[in-house]
């Protein structure tokens, strides 16, 4: 299977499914429509909600039915890279090869659309015209799993252990946490929702558990080699291997060749996870290897 072409073609759906979903820039407050539609569309490589719609096929489900769902996981990450590149956090001028959002919009607007795509995130996933093709039990179920991971015991949890320990001395577990939490818990979530709503059963729910928290790791690993080994036009952010001096990261801890080396055996295992599904779980085994090799 050729994965670029495949991933391409969700992202063209996911994309305009954003573009329909939010509203126009000149919406009364027409500024923070603009920076949401600044933030959101085009670039991104939508694998949060590809994730999820792939995962949702793989058990049985029609993807269709819940793309809105997919694309309220992409506002949630659309939200938390707008805070990310605050002052007060990673204070980056680029996202994605644009400005970032307070870079155009001010630091005032830049928190306020955060905001307001976390919140527009679940009115989304909330809609009640889910309920036509799934059961609530199931949405609620699928809903409680993305903000757990959104919050405190995910994404949030772990953007706070890693400010607080910038510039400290770290070891592996509280490595681990970070990463988990930050970036894996999100990625985590998509999987766990698009099955949960696709109707999985305890077996294939655990095996797509097992398979979600190796790529999560495996993904905030990447990023931290490529923010030492990519190229800054690739990655289209300005951040690189000097601001990463005393930051919780794996190659600072582990070195690059080692950090490679978990990155690889963490998306052997990943696949490993899939071996109940078959053939049909080989697009959840290419996006991970994808994952491991990409490039921005
Ligand atoms: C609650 C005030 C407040 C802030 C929260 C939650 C948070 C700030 C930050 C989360 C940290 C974060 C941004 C983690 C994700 C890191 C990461 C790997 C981002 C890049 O994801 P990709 O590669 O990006 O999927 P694209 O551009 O392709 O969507």
């Amino acid at each position: 299977m050729n994965v670029e072409k495949f991933l391409n073609e969700w992202k063209k759906i996911i994309d305009d499914a954003l573009e329909k979903l939010l509203p126009s820039e000149d919406t009364f407050p027409s500024n923070i429509h603009k920076a949401i539609r600044h933030t959101v569309l085009n670039e991104g490589k939508r694998i949060r909600p590809i994730l999820t719609l792939t995962t949702h096929e793989l058990v049985g489900g029609d993807s269709t039915s819940i793309i809105p769902f997919a694309c309220g996981i992409e506002l949630i990450h659309a939200y938390s890279l707008i805070h990310d590149d605050l002052p007060a956090m990673d204070n980056s001028d680029f996202r994605r090869g644009k400005p970032s959002c307070h870079k155009a919009f001010g630091e005032a607007i830049a928190l306020l659309t955060g905001d307001a795509l976390l919140t527009l995130a679940f009115q989304v996933m909330a809609d009640p015209a889910l309920c036509k093709n799934h059961s609530p039990l199931s949405i609620v179920k699928a809903i409680h799993v993305v903000a757990q991971a959104a919050g405190l015991q995910g994404m949030v949890g772990g953007q706070t252990v890693d400010i607080e320990t910038q510039g400290k001395s770290f070891d592996l577990p509280l490595l681990e946490y970070i990463h988990t939490h930050k970036t894996g818990a999100l990625i985590l979530s998509a999987i766990k929702s698009g099955a949960i709503l696709g109707g999985a059963q305890e077996d294939a729910l655990e095996a797509l558990t097992k398979y979600g928290k190796m790529i999560g790791l495996a993904f905030q690993i990447t990023d931290d080699i490529l923010d030492v080994i990519g190229s800054k036009k690739d990655l289209g952010k300005t951040t690189g291997s000097d601001e990463m001096l005393g930051k919780a990261t794996y190659p600072n801890l582990l070195g690059l060749k080692e950090s490679q080396k978990r990155v690889q055996e963490l998306t052997q295992h990943a696949e490993e996870a899939l071996s109940q599904f078959g053939p049909n779980a080989e697009p959840l085994k290419q996006i991970a290897l994808y994952l491991c090799e990409r490039r921005q």
